[in-house]
């Protein structure tokens, strides 16, 4: 086996994932439940960006044993106002994309095509998975699973039907993202963006630019 070629794989991965999605559906909460299994009922709306990390392993895609995937989270907010200053500076260095809507609005839903592609127009396609996020209010329901599949499918991608409140599948979409991004990397051999950013031992998040 070539030597090098694993030791550069049995490294952590490191990750950044931007959330999008509208104002209010639930991006914060949905972070702030994976990261610190904690959840608030108040709206605080997130003001800019705030940037959250979390280390996990996942099953090896190509040998037997785990990977450790240093995970660096962008959750940004949605208000209508702040969506066009999003460009490079936010997305640039995304691997993945949680696309968030809130099942009790209908809206919210349709408008994920202006997210995704607002993030596509930055690192072209990358992994993404689609959110019906406050699946535990199924009496304020606005759209159907259905709907939601459809999303998906135009994407050609996964959902997850959340609740950040109950917790109800919020860790396994955080690992089926992460899943879809290795199993890729690892089919390519590499990646197609420079490192924007790396988790330092400390847990610290330095900007970093390397050549591939
Ligand atoms: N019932 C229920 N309420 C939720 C859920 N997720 C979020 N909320 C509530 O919805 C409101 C908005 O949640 P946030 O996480 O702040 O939404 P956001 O998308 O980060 O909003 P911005 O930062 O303004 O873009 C808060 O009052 C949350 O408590 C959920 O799964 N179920
Ligand atoms: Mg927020």
């Amino acid at each position: 086996m070539d030597k090098g070629h694993s030791l550069e794989y049995d490294a952590p991965i490191k990750m950044k994932v931007c959330f999008v999605g509208d104002f209010a559906v639930g991006k914060t909460s949905v972070a702030e439940r994976f990261v610190h299994n904690r959840f608030r009922s108040a709206y605080v709306p997130t003001i800019g960006t705030q940037i959250l990390k979390k280390q996990f392993t996942l099953g090896h895609p190509s040998r037997k044993g785990t990977i450790q995937i240093d995970m660096v989270i962008w959750d940004i907010m949605g208000q209508k106002g702040f969506r066009e200053l999003l460009n490079e500076a936010y997305f640039h260095g995304t691997r993945a994309v949680l696309a968030v809507c809130d099942v009790t609005r209908e809206e919210t839903l349709d408008n994920l095509t202006y997210w995704i592609d607002a993030v596509y127009n930055v690192t072209g396609p990358i992994p993404v998975r689609i959110l019906g996020n406050k699946w535990d209010l199924k009496n304020q329901l606005e759209m159907d699973e259905a709907d939601i599949t459809a999303m998906a499918e135009k994407y050609d991608t996964g959902y997850s039907l959340t609740s950040a409140r109950t917790g109800k599948d919020v860790e396994t979409a955080f690992y089926a993202l992460a899943e879809k991004y290795i199993i890729e990397k690892f089919a390519t051999g590499k990646d197609h963006q420079t490192e924007e950013f790396a988790v330092t031992s400390t847990g610290q998040s330095r900007g970093k630019s390397l050549a591939d």
